[in-house]
């Protein structure tokens, strides 16, 4: 058994639906299962500001998929959900980042782990404080520590 956790973000369509559809998907993917979500966030468009607020979630999943197995994945779920790959830090309808894969550590063409830009970002750390708050990162202690010097305004707590 190999804890994994994974950031879903949506702008575009029904974002509540397919965030919720999204973390549906990951309980069946094979040798995997959900083992926590976070609460639903609405947050403030970051980098790109003029674009619709986004929901953004965080799961921790139980999974015997390897690293790059468990990204293909989620670049599967991704496509099925209609993402498009167009504008960097644009409107999407779901993005799904791969966090922390626990006692992995990866940098490839493919796959970075942990992911390098989670610790700047309030909109992933806020949910993912929901289940896993001492989750150590690259260069902070944890989760929770990190996120508390964050700018977490107008973010929204939905469901
Ligand atoms: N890749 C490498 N490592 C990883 C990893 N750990 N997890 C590669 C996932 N993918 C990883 O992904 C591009 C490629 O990165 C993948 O094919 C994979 O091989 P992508 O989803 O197109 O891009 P990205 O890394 O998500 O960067 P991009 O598109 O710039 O989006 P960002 O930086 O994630 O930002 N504001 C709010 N409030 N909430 C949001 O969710 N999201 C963005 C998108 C902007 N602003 C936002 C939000
Ligand atoms: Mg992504």
């Amino acid at each position: 058994m190999t804890l994994a956790y994974v950031a879903l973000g949506s702008n575009l369509g029904d974002p509540q639906r397919q965030i919720l559809d999204a973390i549906s998907a990951l309980d069946t993917l094979p040798g995997t299962r959900l083992l926590q979500r976070s609460h639903l966030y609405r947050t403030p468009p970051w980098g790109l500001l003029e674009q619709p607020p986004f929901v953004n979630a965080a799961v921790q999943l139980d999974t015997e998929l390897p690293p790059h197995a468990l990204l293909e994945a989620l670049l599967e779920i991704e496509a099925r959900a209609g993402r498009v790959r167009a504008q960097r830090n644009g409107p999407r309808t779901l993005d799904l980042d791969l966090l922390h894969v626990d006692g992995v550590r990866l940098d490839d063409q493919r796959l970075t782990l942990p992911h390098p830009r989670m610790a700047e970002r309030a909109f992933v750390l806020l949910p993912l404080n929901d289940i896993a708050p001492t989750l150590p990162m690259p260069a902070y202690p944890t989760v929770a520590e990190r996120l508390a010097q964050l700018d977490t305004g107008g973010c929204e707590r939905l469901a």
